[in-house]
């Protein structure tokens, strides 16, 4: 699965021809001509794309124009270089990147650019996502990654504090982030029990 994907869903893949970003970088991620995404979100597998979800969706609702796309720091790296050294040049202002087991992606992201990485450890088979938790936030000084809960947990809050990075200088996100609290506050405090 690799896909651009703009506010209103559109699934198109990525345009795979070379051009020059304004810092002279070449990049083969060129944006949906209708969108100029704000965000990446990345994952290590396809099988982590359920889990995810959440974090396109949560972006989708906010309006924020995004893209999603598979690649690993072990499997492509040659890729995850590319996309991470060009990513500021072509607009995007933070990259979500989730993976799992030795989750070494949004550290090897963080190493090539200096937009804010925002890790989300995926929950593992063998260990229940506690490998990913370790890899993904033990980074080295210099290079920082936020890191998120484990799971679909974190994939949703990467998004909300992705939209919190945006909204310090959009007023219009800040407003919207302000409304989802109260709903999300007043359907708690409505909550019944049988
Ligand atoms: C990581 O390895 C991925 O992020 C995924 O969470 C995990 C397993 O990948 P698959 O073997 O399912 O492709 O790179």
């Amino acid at each position: 699965m690799s896909s651009a994907k703009t506010t209103s869903s559109t699934k198109t893949k990525p345009t795979k021809r070379v051009s020059k970003g304004s810092s002279g970088s070449t990049s083969s991620f060129i944006p949906h001509p209708s969108s100029f995404p704000l965000v990446g979100i990345l994952m290590g597998s396809k099988s982590d794309w359920e889990v995810m979800r959440s974090a396109d969706q949560t972006l989708t609702d906010f309006g924020v124009p995004h893209e999603c796309h598979v690649m690993s720091a072990h499997r492509t790296p040659a890729l995850a270089s590319e996309f991470a050294s060009g990513a500021e040049a072509r607009g995007i202002e933070v990259i979500i990147a989730a993976a799992g087991g030795a989750a070494h992606l949004a550290g090897v992201l963080a190493a090539h650019t200096v937009l804010p990485i925002l890790g989300v450890p995926m929950k593992s088979d063998a260990l229940n996502g506690l490998d990913s938790l370790l890899a993904t936030v033990q980074m080295p000084a210099g290079i920082p990654v936020g890191t998120l809960a484990i799971g679909k947990a974190g994939a949703t809050n990467a998004a909300l504090l992705a939209i919190a990075i945006l909204a310090s200088s959009r007023p219009e996100l800040r407003e919207k982030l302000k409304s989802f609290r109260r709903e999300q506050e007043r359907k708690i405090r409505e909550t019944t029990l049988d």
